[in-house]
């Protein structure tokens, strides 16, 4: 059974191949996307037993993400899948300079359907840790119902929870997500914000504001994604600056954080400190910029290493 485990809403992505406006677009790539999924497959090429689930439509497009995913060696024995209701899609738009502009077509989609009764406690109570991410609590009020018993379930076995609050004003406002969002970060062991998120959740880019913020939620690990600049640390009311690994050209920074999350967890699970985890959820983060796609850039241990490798980064 794996000893790290999310779920969440995967999508099959469509990017026309080249830079331009979707109105124009006739062709499309085929790959996918999806936060948690995106987190497993990284968390599995780094050679982690990990496993993710959700429910699927019965299409072929649920049956290509299944396939997908199970090929990375994630353990996808928990995925259910919905008769009635389809599997999601996005699209990117990719930009001559940018982020790509991103388009979901996933409202009433088979993984909004889901509900507590679809988790299973004892799949939840073998976990060291379980990884949720705010997008699924944005997708429906039966997923955010199913977040909150996976939490319930996994403190009632000592699971840690990690929170990663990923938010997509896409799917909900501000107002509704910044409730959720602080309540969910409140119950976990481990947070994952990324600065602007930390401006939209505290309503300030002031860091010193917001450090005092996290300081007094007094959680066993927080982690600041700071991009390009690396992270900062919050253990034992300290922040640590771990500085980031250089790179010669971002091309997509989609899925760069959930690569994050997968690195850092991975290196916590094989016994390092916090500080040397956001070394290598850096270095994971950085390499995953450098390619397209969501998981393309995802590192295998190898690689990783030989990323590490060329670049330097001292922590402070
Ligand atoms: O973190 C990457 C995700 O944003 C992407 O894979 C799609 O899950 C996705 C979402 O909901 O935006």
């Amino acid at each position: 059974m794996p000893e790290l485990i999310t779920f969440g809403e995967s999508m099959v992505l469509l990017t026309p191949p080249s830079v331009g406006s979707l109105e124009d677009a006739s062709m499309f790539l085929r790959s996918m996307g999806g936060a948690e999924s995106n987190f497993a497959i990284g968390a599995a090429r780094l050679g982690i037993s990990v496993g993710w689930f959700s429910r699927l439509g019965k299409d072929p497009f649920g049956a290509y993400l299944l396939k997908k995913i199970r090929g990375e060696g994630v353990d996808t024995s928990q995925v259910t899948f919905d008769p009635i209701y389809p599997t999601a899609v996005m699209f990117k738009e990719t930009k001559a300079v940018g982020n790509p502009n991103v388009y979901y077509y996933r409202r009433e989609s088979a993984c909004s359907q889901m509900k507590p009764c679809d988790l299973d406690e004892g799949y939840i109570a073998q976990a060291k840790i379980l990884h949720i991410t705010g997008i699924t609590t944005a997708l429906s009020d039966s997923c955010r119902e199913t977040i909150y018993q996976a939490i319930e379930i996994a403190k009632r076995h000592h699971t840690k929870i990690s929170f990663d609050p990923n938010i997509r004003l896409k799917l909900w406002s501000m107002d509704e997500a910044r409730e959720v969002l602080l309540d969910l970060a409140a119950r976990s062991d481990y947070f994952f914000p990324g600065e602007e998120e930390l401006n939209l959740l505290f309503n300030t880019n002031d860091r010193n504001i917001w450090k005092k913020r996290i300081l007094d939620m007094r959680l066993p690990c927080t982690v600041v994604k700071l991009g390009a600049e690396g992270c900062m640390v919050l253990e034992n009311e300290e922040f640590t600056f771990v500085p980031g690994f250089p790179v010669a050209k971002v091309v997509d920074t989609v899925g760069a954080g959930d690569g994050f999350a997968a690195g850092f967890l991975s290196s916590v699970i094989r016994g390092n400190s916090y500080v040397e985890a956001a070394r290598i959820a850096n270095a994971v983060g950085a390499r995953c910029v450098t390619f397209y796609g969501d998981i393309e850039g995802l590192p295998t241990r190898e690689e990783l290493d030989a990323f590490m490798g060329t670049r330097g980064s001292e922590v402070e």
